[in-house]
């Protein structure tokens, strides 16, 4: 009997730790589930979106400045310089996830200075999947993204090489349709320094234990409903008109002023994973292109 107490105790402190360790302090949100009948079409257009009910897409007014750069942008947050709403989204069948976004940018600088970063440990580990002390160059490149993975979108109609970039990783297969796909649309021009507005949709698997040199011993997470996941977004909007120092212009805005959420799985946000809400008439794909869309963008 005694021993079973201390072992409670023992996960009792541990989920605790756990939890105090998560950032926000306190934060808990939701990740609204797309039934297999109505995933999302991948064609730039999120008039299907629109059934997901408000509360759940983030936008801008949820995201503070997370920078220690130099030339970081100090002034209150400026929804004529950067406004978006962004959901993270998924599917128990294919477990993936699902990710739309609409961004508007009054400076399109192009690439890495105006993308979203997506952070995601499936399977709520916590725990850094960056680098630890004294490791070699091989068990480095193994610790890298294992547990944990981030990833880089340019959804700039081309302007980027590669619209998905696992930066930590030297795997160069990620970027397949079984584990990831997107399309997005454009208002402007990417790289013009003028105004852009992006409507952008795509999936992401993730792994529970990723393996670089590996992708069929690499283990895919297998979502579940009431899991807790840990989530961070960074949303950079560089508008580099003069590119110097100290030129107060460059942002990365996200749910917390943390930064270590670039390779640590405890400074993720907690999401838990909801069943299909069947109260909501979806978009179906039989009905994608024609009266579904019209039902859809009426009901806006
Ligand atoms: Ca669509
Ligand atoms: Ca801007
Ligand atoms: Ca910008």
């Amino acid at each position: 009997m005694r021993k079973v107490l201390i072992a409670a105790a023992a996960s009792v402190i541990a989920l605790s730790s756990a939890a105090i360790a998560h950032d926000p302090p306190g934060y808990l949100n939701a990740v609204f589930q797309w039934p297999e009948s109505a995933l999302p079409t991948l064609d730039g257009n999120l008039a299907e979106w629109d059934v997901i009910p408000a509360e759940f897409w983030l936008t801008e007014q949820d995201l503070v400045q997370s920078s220690e750069r130099a030339d970081v942008y100090t002034g209150p947050l400026d929804v004529s310089s950067i406004a978006v709403r962004m959901i993270t989204t998924w599917n128990e069948e294919s477990n993936r996830t699902y990710w739309g976004m609409e961004r508007f940018d009054d400076h399109s600088s192009g690439g890495s200075s105006d993308d979203l970063e997506g952070v995601l440990d499936a399977d709520h580990s916590g725990g850094t999947f960056w680098d630890l002390a004294d490791q070699s160059a091989e068990e480095i490149a193994r610790q890298r993204g294992r547990h944990a993975q981030t990833h880089h979108w340019y959804f700039d109609d081309g302007f980027s090489e590669s619209w998905t970039w696992f930066w930590m990783t030297q795997a160069d297969w990620y970027d397949d349709p079984q584990y990831t796909a997107q399309a997005h649309s454009v208002i402007g021009e990417v790289g013009s320094d003028g105004e852009l507005t992006q409507f952008a949709e795509w999936y992401q698997i993730y792994w529970d234990d990723f393996n670089w040199e590996d992708p069929s011993g690499s283990v895919v997470h297998d979502f579940e409903v009431d899991e807790i996941i840990g989530l961070s977004y960074h949303l950079y909007d560089g508008d580099l008109r003069d590119g110097s120092e100290d030129c107060n212009c460059w942002s990365r805005w996200a749910l917390s002023p943390n930064v270590a959420s670039f390779g640590d799985a405890d400074f993720l946000a907690d999401f838990v994973l909801l069943p299909v809400d069947d109260s909501i008439e979806y978009v179906t794909a039989v009905e994608d292109d024609s009266w579904g869309r019209i039902k859809a963008s009426l009901a806006r």
